[in-house]
C-alpha cells in the first residue's frame, strides 16, 4: 500500500484541488487503505495544516473555504463506504452548529462518522438557534442532540439550548452531546451536557455510550 497517496491528499487539499482530492481519495480506498486512515491522516491532517496556516495568517478565509470545498469532495467517495445498509439504526441524533457559528467542517465529520456506525442523522446545519433545536427535538423522536461550536463566543449558545430543552420540559428525553475545538468536557460539565468528544471518532464512542445510560 502506497502512503504517499495520503501525502498526495494532504498536498491537493491545501492547493484546494477538488478534482484531485477527489481523485485520489477514490484511489486510495481502491488500493484497499482503511478509510479511518485515509480521513484521519489524509483528508483531516490536509485541513489541520490549512487551519495552521490561517493561524499565522499565511492565507486566508478564500483559501480556506477552497480547502474545504476540497476537503467535502473527498469526504462526498468515502460517504457511501461508511455506510452499512438495511442494518436497523442504533438511535437518532439531531446535529447542528449552534447559533452564530458557520463552521461545519468538524460538524459534518460527526455526521458522517456517526452515520457510519449506523446512527440515524438529522442536521440542521450551521447557525441553529436554540428554538430550532427545541422545534426539531418536540416533532421528531430524538435520542441525542449533538451541538458543535468553534467559537468561543458561540460556545454560549450551547448553554442556552440546554436551558430551553429544560423550559420546554424536554431535557430528560433526549441525551446531548457538546464538541468543537474550544469545548472542553470542563466546559460540557459546566452547562449541563450529558456528553463531550474531543474528535468524530470519539463522538461515536460517546453517543453509543450515552444510549444505554
Ligand atoms: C475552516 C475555518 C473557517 C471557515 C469555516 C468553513 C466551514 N465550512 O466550516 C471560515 C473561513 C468560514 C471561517 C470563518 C470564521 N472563523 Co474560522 N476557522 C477555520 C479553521 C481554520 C478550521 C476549523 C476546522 O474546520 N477544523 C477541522 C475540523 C475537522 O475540526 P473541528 O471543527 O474542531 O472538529 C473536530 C472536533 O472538534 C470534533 N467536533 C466538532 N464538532 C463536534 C460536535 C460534537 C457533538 C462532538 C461530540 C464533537 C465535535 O470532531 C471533529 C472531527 O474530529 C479554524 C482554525 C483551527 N485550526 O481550528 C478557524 C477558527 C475556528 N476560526 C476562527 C474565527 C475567529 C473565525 C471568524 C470569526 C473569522 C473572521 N474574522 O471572520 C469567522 C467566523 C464565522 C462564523 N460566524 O462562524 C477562530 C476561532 C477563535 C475562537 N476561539 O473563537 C479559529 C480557531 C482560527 C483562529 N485561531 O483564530 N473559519
Amino acid at each position: 500500500m502506497d502512503g504517499n497517496i495520503l501525502k498526495d491528499i494532504r498536498e491537493a487539499l491545501t492547493r484546494g484541488d477538488r478534482a484531485a482530492v477527489a481523485g485520489l481519495t477514490g484511489q486510495a480506498f481502491d488500493q484497499g487503505m482503511p478509510v479511518k486512515d485515509i480521513m484521519d491522516s489524509g483528508l483531516i491532517a490536509g485541513m489541520e495544516a490549512i487551519g495552521k496556516r490561517f493561524k499565522a495568517n499565511e492565507i486566508f478565509i478564500p483559501e480556506v473555504l477552497i480547502a474545504a470545498k476540497a476537503m467535502h469532495a473527498g469526504i462526498a467517495i468515502l460517504e457511501p463506504h461508511f455506510t452499512k445498509s438495511g442494518i436497523k439504526p442504533l438511535g437518532k441524533v439531531l446535529i447542528g452548529t449552534v447559533k452564530g457559528d458557520l463552521h461545519d467542517i468538524g460538524k459534518n465529520i460527526v455526521s458522517m462518522m456517526l452515520r457510519g456506525a449506523c446512527f440515524e442523522i438529522d442536521d440542521l446545519g450551521i447557525d441553529v438557534s436554540p428554538q430550532k433545536f427545541i422545534d426539531a427535538a418536540k416533532s421528531k423522536d430524538i435520542d441525542i442532540i449533538a451541538m458543535s461550536s468553534l467559537l468561543t463566543t458561540s460556545m454560549n449558545a450551547m448553554r442556552d439550548t440546554i436551558n430551553g430543552l429544560g423550559a420546554a420540559g424536554l431535557r430528560d428525553k433526549v441525551k446531548i452531546m457538546v464538541g468543537g475545538a474550544p469545548v472542553t468536557q470542563e466546559f460540557a460539565d459546566s452547562i449541563g451536557a450529558d456528553g463531550f468528544a474531543k474528535d468524530a471518532a470519539t463522538a461515536v464512542d460517546k453517543a453509543k455510550e450515552l444510549l444505554k445510560r
